[in-house]
């Protein structure tokens, strides 16, 4: 027999082991840490651990896992991490408590089917290894809900799929994916370039010019986008699909220009000496395609028009402050072959490095996105997208989601599903959509705005839009927070980006100095901000009130007023509120959720600025001031205009903004497959999520790479009311009813949440004991055929019992104020 004994320069390690072993035999220590002491083997004493729960052995020289641990038959977590394990062995399985499994960082090259045996276990990683394939048998690890897979390149997943470190994805998500691929797949060669820029700076000469070899110096402006395929050869047998999309430059279509930039894309951002101002421009654009496209889009900065105008820019500033955006400068000329020659290259290269681009897509991937490329309809439903899918065999539901996104980023198949008013889930041709938009956009620049359904179906039936698609545009165009219907006699919406550029006079009637003050300061107004502002606040506004960059907002329960603008100039927002003092931080309170709600959506967060009482023109940033008061400091000092200086108290300025109620946070527990049934609920709550008196919040808010499990536990543990929709399929789902219900049922009994029950329909939810607890609406009627008044009730129900915990402290988290 081979008796392996450490050697001299280990020997210190070991001792060191075998001290630790020895102390957490004698403590009863439930944790164990031999972690870095250099030990090719493990002391043969661990074998008297048996309580141990957790045990690492990560960063160590462990070429085979001992079968000592085998006698630590309580262990639920063991880390061999960073070690020189190259095979598991069978005997692992005898670990039945395991919860948890790191073998990251070794030589294992199989995953043995003895793991499958590890019932309990729920995450597993595995990442950095040579693991090249994974056996079926994975799939009945139905705990397991963290699997890491990074750095095994032989598996052929993208990262897309995979997740990354901090944010893996579900791990049953990613073997569906890994299982339908190995059916055989190959690298998806699609990609999409968005070029944006400027009006008239070239971008659809350039793209003429890359794709057909010509220049027309007759060419006109683009209306909305502009949407080509353009096969690129890549190497010499090989060749990818571009999908390019170009943007029209005007101004008046920026704020829409944001739904279309996505993910996954190659961006060009054009310039021309002409144009000037190429600081704030590349700034701009810059921050637009960061906020939408991702921290890393990878951006060529194209300095068009050269050989007429020839100019540079910054280049060393722009790279240091856009490090992980911008790949390489190029400076171009229509009519100048080479430098076109320059920029086809450089973008041949860029797409070389674009992992979508080689992302492995499973063979029946490919038959879905061509079939819904072959059907000749504009639009499907959700309905018939997920029939097509099943057809080719992709049943599951989170792997249709999956694809899905992939064809939404690359612009084969736009889709917006989460609105339930949108009866078409899938847009198959993009242009259809942004054509639709643009079109309206134009249509209505005469009447700032205004127009009635019927006049919108006027404009699209000449492009032969039918009267239900018009619908559908309408329907996107308000949940892209564009426009908002007006609620008036004629059905008139307002698309707030077309009104008009003058305040009324009665914005000169504040009288700032008497208000409080409040304001937010960007690095770059976004466009589109005001405009968004507005119709998520219509419901506060007279139509004499509303300008392109401000608004009146008239909280009619306490007589507050409120002037919000932005000033340009000053990159900011001002909000000056006038009334009643009592409710003064009301209404404000309104306003700083809805700004808040829209900055989600930007990756640079304003400044919040405040103002002492009386001084409306030296804003103070809000978070500085708190860090002053943290420190103990009691007042500011600021120099007024006469150079007078007054030392406003920090408490009371801040104190003045503070919101005075916060809103409920809501959690939404139902399965999945009613989701439909969910949104109509969502609708209902809409008013008060917009008055910031709730923060609902459901799993589809999870944002893609997100780890969802812990992010659901999260929100379930801060929520101040649990509602659940109790359905035949959520009384079916284990996570509904195992995790959800219990952590609900949990806190509610620690008098931590309220719970509130609806029911779907008859589900024998009486049957269950734990629902006792939930107050449950309608007297547990379920949906009958009267769907509006069933849902009104439901919300009103909902409002009731907010009420209720309004402005009462909140148990179980940290309550601010
Ligand atoms: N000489 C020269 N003219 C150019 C070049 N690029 C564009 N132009 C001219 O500039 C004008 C505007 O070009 P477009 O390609 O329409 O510009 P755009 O950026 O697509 O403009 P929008 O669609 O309005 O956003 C046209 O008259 C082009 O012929 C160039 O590289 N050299
Ligand atoms: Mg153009």
């Amino acid at each position: 027999m081979l008796v392996c004994m450490p050697s001299k320069d280990e020997n210190d390690g070991f001792q060191e082991a075998v001290r630790r072993i020895e102390i957490a035999k004698h403590s009863d220590q439930s944790h164990l840490d031999l972690s870095g002491l250099n030990l090719s083997v493990v002391p043969e004493s661990i074998t008297q651990l048996a309580k141990l729960s957790y045990l690492s052995l990560q960063h160590n020289q462990i070429r085979t896992v001992p079968d000592s641990l085998t006698q630590l038959v309580a262990l639920r977590g063991l880390s061999l991490s960073a070690n020189q394990i190259s095979s598991i062995p069978d005997f692992l399985a005898q670990l039945v408590n395991l919860h948890i499994l790191l073998l990251s960082n070794n030589q294992i090259s199989t995953v043995p089917d003895c793991i499958a045996q590890l019932s309990n276990l729920r995450t597993l990683n595995l990442s950095v290894n040579q693991i090249s394939t994974i056996p079926d048998s994975l799939f009945q690890l139905s705990k397991l809900a963290e699997l890491d897979l990074q750095g095994n390149p032989s598996l052929g997943i993208p990262e897309e799929i995979l997740g990354t470190a901090l944010n893996p994805k579900p791990a049953q998500e990613i073997l569906r994916y890994y299982f339908a691929q190995r059916e055989g797949s190959k690298p998806l060669n699609e990609a999409k370039l968005i070029l944006v820029g400027t009006g008239g700076v070239g971008k659809t000469s350039l793209v003429k010019t890359l794709t057909t070899g010509k220049f027309d110096p007759r060419e006109k402006t683009t209306e909305g986008i502009k949407i080509s395929d353009w096969s690129c050869p890549l190497s010499r047998d090989e060749k990818v699909i571009i999908h390019i999309w170009d943007f029209g430059g005007q101004e008046m279509m920026h704020a829409t220009h944001q739904f279309f930039l996505t993910a996954r894309s190659l961006y060009l951002l054009v310039l021309s000496r002409r144009q000037g101002r190429h600081d704030e421009e590349a700034d701009y654009w810059l921050r637009l395609i960061r906020a939408f496209g991702g921290k890393e889009a990878p951006v060529i900065v194209v300095l068009n028009q050269q050989k007429s105008e020839p100019f540079d820019v910054n280049r060393g500033g722009w790279l240091e402050k856009y490090k992980e955006n911008i790949r390489s400068f190029v400076q171009t000329d229509c009519d100048d072959n080479k430098s076109m020659a320059n920029l086809k290259e450089t973008i041949e290269e860029q797409l070389g490095g674009m992992t979508s681009l080689k992302a492995s897509f499973p063979t029946r991937w490919f038959k879905i996105k061509d079939e819904l490329a072959r059907m000749k309809t504009d639009y499907v439903s959700l309905e018939d997208y997920r029939r097509t899918c099943e057809k080719y065999g992709e049943k599951s539901v989170e792997s249709q989601t999956s694809l899905s996104a992939y064809l939404h980023d690359l612009g084969i198949a736009l889709n917006y599903n989460e609105d339930h008013r949108l009866r078409f889930g899938y847009v198959l041709k993009p242009e259809w959509v942004t054509e639709g938009i643009y079109t309206l956009l134009h249509a209505f620049v005469g009447s700032k705005g205004l127009f009635t359904p019927g006049e919108a179906e006027r404009v699209l039936e000449k492009k032969k839009y039918s009267a239900e698609s018009v619908h559908f545009i309408l329907s996107l165009m308000e949940q892209f927070e564009l426009s908002f219907p007006l609620g008036d006699t004629k059905n008139r919406a307002l698309i707030p980006e077309l009104l008009d550029d003058q305040q009324p006079p009665l914005a000169a009637k504040f009288k700032l100095q008497e208000c409080l003050n409040f304001g937010y300061r960007y690095l770059i107004v976004p466009g589109g901000l005001l405009p968004r502002f507005i119709v998520r606040t219509h419901h506060l506004s007279e139509p004499v009130a509303r300008w392109k960059s401000g608004v009146i907002l008239v909280d009619g329960t306490n007589s507050c007023r409120a002037l919000i603008r932005t000033d340009a100039a000053e990159r900011q927002v001002r909000i000056h509120v006038d009334g009643p003092q009592a409710s003064r931080r009301d209404l404000l309170a309104i306003i700083r959720h809805n700004f808040a709600v829209i900055h989600r959506d930007y990756e640079f967060k304003p400044e919040e600025l405040v103002y002492p009482s009386g001084v409306p023109d030296k804003p103070l940033g809000l978070s500085e001031l708190e860090a002053l008061r943290r420190e103990g400091d009691i007042t500011a000092r600021v120099v007024l205009q006469d150079k007078t200086v007054i030392k406003p108290n920090i408490a009371e300025v801040i104190q003045s903004v503070e919101s005075p109620l916060e809103p409920v946070r809501i959690f939404l527990s139902y399965s999945h497959k009613d989701e439909n049934h969910l949104n109509e609920l969502r609708k209902d709550l809409k008013l008060m999520e917009r008055n910031g008196l709730i923060l609902p919040w459901y799993d589809r808010e999870l944002s893609a790479g997100e780890k969802w499990n812990a992010r659901i536990l999260q929100e379930l543990t801060e929520a101040d009311v649990i509602v659940c929709q109790l359905s035949s399929d959520f009384l079916a789902s284990d996570f509904c009813v195992l995790t959800e219900l219990a952590t609900a049922i949990k806190r509610k009994e620690a008098g931590e949440a309220e719970l509130i029950g609806y029911v779907l329909h008859e589900c024998g939810w009486k049957e269950v004991p734990k629902l006792r607890q939930f107050q449950i609406l309608r007297n547990g009627k379920s949906l009958g055929w009267n769907k509006h008044k069933y849902w009104r009730e439901i919300a009103e129900g909902i409002q009731k019992s907010l009420k209720k915990l309004q402005g009462r402290p909140r148990k179980g988290r940290p309550h601010n104020g």
